[in-house]
């Protein structure tokens, strides 16, 4: 028989296997109405696709496809899916959560909700539109031109210490002035906004929404607020700026979960300039349809962005002087790439492979793997925190979702006085005693403590509260601060997460948000971090579900 016709068969044979695999699958899925397949949809991308992935693959959660088969390295196959899951088991595993760190959706969800969830992902994922360059363009606004905005400051505002907030189920950022505790301004963002970050000159804000709108914010201005506006995607989390000498506030990159692509802008006016896909081979030589944008950060040394895709577990380098001819840099690292943050010399990147529970250290000079170390259950380091340990020298520390304690890894140092912690580099040399469910260490280098939140814990006061270590030495019992408690804020049905410690621009206080139900009037609390004493609750009848906080300073200097 002829090749191609061999070929043909197979193919033919290939198609209706899959075919009736389909059938089957559809056949024995809950029905749902137009209706409820739309609200689905969209709970489902509110509140599932960040971890199990908009085509239901699996990346910190786990595959949610109707049926999955995978080979192990000798050829033993699994089988599995929600079909093999069932209605029941389903329900109860998104109401009650699951030790595998799945959390409870019982407080978020109604029952009907849990029901209709756990029918629509027994149903086949339908694949979302891609997104064009024109479509970006298209959606590019320029609110307030570039010749029409102030020449200099107009307001009396301290910039350096303005934190920009996250008011996460509102759609808004609230603008607070540091110094005096008083919200400047809250301007319209994108759904949920994920982070937000400084132009090289700490003039300009940006945010990312999760529907994938990007807000440029002017500082400058009178009152802050939205200078222009681009859709990048439909799914995203990531954005950062060009910070290397001659390159300040030239550009922005913005990555998309889905698409899955990341897109080069014009700094002051969010212009598209490029779009680039992110599809390809995994570390493990296997093509994913699906390799999200994670963390992206801008290196100082280099004008280059590390851009950590998370599903394929490699890590680009994205030079941006010639973004005509744009070269990159692929290095290999490991499966879901997530959250990170430099280390104390601002060398190399410290990313959370959270899934394969590693830390994969890039090193931006050589433009190389540095080091790839392994450390407990689901790392989440957000920035992490750099200190000198009394024992080890310098270490970056990272909590973990999965398990109960804060990793300290040691980091190189140039600084003579600390080659005799060179032994210890890239090794985990401490695991300091916490609970699980930690989401984000902090520092400031002008700082004797070290913070870490447990708001994902399941325990409602451990949830609520946040610990602090004095850093020169971490056998002292940690003090633990009910934040919630400590707001004097009316106790409300949904639990209150302490959530995101994040330092004012001198090192002397950290704020924490309490992140609580979408209704709810919730607060910052500000605690002096000499004394772990309250110094200011900031709250609003608009201060609703606050989480991530951007100090202006420790943002745009990358200080943690
Ligand atoms: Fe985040 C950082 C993705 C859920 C608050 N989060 C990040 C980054 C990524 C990411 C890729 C790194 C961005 C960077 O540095 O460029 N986060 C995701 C998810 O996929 C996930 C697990 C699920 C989702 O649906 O989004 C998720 N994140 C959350 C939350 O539920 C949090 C706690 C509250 C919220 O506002 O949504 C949350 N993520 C944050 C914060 C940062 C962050 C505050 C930035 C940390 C920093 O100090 O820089």
């Amino acid at each position: 028989m002829k090749k191609s016709v061999v070929g043909m068969l197979a193919l033919t044979a290939m198609v209706s296997a899959m075919g009736s695999a389909f059938a089957q699958d559809a056949a024995k899925a809950p029905e749902l109405t137009a209706a409820e397949k739309e609200q689905a949809k969209k709970i489902y991308f509110e509140r599932c696709a960040g971890c199990h992935g908009v085509l239901r693959k699996g990346a910190t959660g786990k595959n949610l496809e109707p049926h999955w088969s995978k080979k192990d390295k000798d050829g033993n196959v699994t089988e599995g899916g929600t079909l093999k899951l069932g209605q029941n088991r389903l329900e109860k595993i998104i109401g009650y959560g699951t030790d595998g760190g799945m959390v409870n959706f019982d407080d978020i969800l109604t029952k009907e909700e849990i029901s209709l969830m756990s029918k629509y992902i027994q149903n086949t994922p339908d694949v979302p539109p891609e997104y064009s360059f024109k479509e970006t363009l298209d959606s590019w606004k320029v609110i307030v031109p570039v010749d029409k905005r102030p020449t200099k400051q107009m307001n009396n505002i301290n910039l350096k210490n303005v934190f920009s907030v996250t008011l996460r189920d509102t759609g808004e950022v609230a603008l607070i002035d540091g110094d005096t505790k008083e919200i400047r301004s809250i301007v319209k963002t994108g759904y949920a906004v994920h982070i937000s970050r400084l132009s090289a000159s700490g003039r300009y804000v940006y945010v990312i929404g999760r529907d994938g709108r990007l807000s440029l914010i002017d500082l400058w201005m009178e009152k802050p607020a939205v200078v222009a506006e681009v859709k990048i995607g439909f799914d995203a989390r990531s954005v950062d700026t060009s910070k290397f000498k001659g390159f300040e506030d030239k550009y922005a990159i913005a990555g998309s979960y889905w698409p899955p692509q990341y897109v080069i802008m014009d700094g002051d006016t969010l212009k598209p300039r490029k779009v680039v896909s992110t599809r390809g081979m995994t570390v493990d030589g296997e093509y994913h349809p699906e390799p999200r944008v994670a963390s992206i950060v801008a290196s100082f040394i280099k004008p280059e962005w590390v851009v950590n895709i998370k599903e394929t577990g490699q890590i680009l380098l994205v030079d941006y002087s010639d973004i005509e001819n744009l070269k990159t840099t692929t290095i290999a690292s490991a499966k879901f790439l997530h959250d990170g943050g430099w280390d104390a010399s601002k060398r190399y990147f410290l990313v959370a492979a959270n899934a394969s529970n590693k830390i994969a250290a890039v090193d931006t000079k050589t433009g190389k793997l540095a080091a790839l170390v392994d450390v407990a259950k689901i790392p989440h380091p957000g920035r992490g925190a750099n200190f000198v340990h009394p024992k080890f020298g310098p270490v970056w520390a990272t909590g973990h979702l999965g398990a109960d304690v804060v990793t300290l890894i040691s980091t190189p140092s140039d600084d003579k006085k600390n080659a005799k912690f060179k032994e210890y580099n890239w090794k985990v040399v401490q695991e300091i005693k916490h609970v699980p469910g930690n989401l984000f260490v902090k520092t400031h280098p002008k700082s004797k403590h070290l913070w870490a939140d447990s708001a994902q814990n399941s325990d409602k006061d451990r949830a609520e509260s946040v610990s602090v270590w004095d850093m020169a030495d971490l056998s002292k019992p940690k003090a633990i601060l009910n934040v919630a408690k400590d707001s004097g804020m009316p106790e409300a049905k949904a639990t209150k997460r302490a959530v995101h410690p994040e330092y004012s621009a001198d090192g002397k206080e950290v704020w924490i948000s309490l992140w609580g139900g979408k209704t709810d009037q919730s607060a910052i609390v500000v605690y002096d971090d000499a004394t772990l004493k309250v110094k200011k609750v900031i709250t609003d009848p608009k201060m609703i579900t606050p989480t991530g906080k951007f100090n202006v300073y420790n943002t745009q200097h990358d200080i943690y």
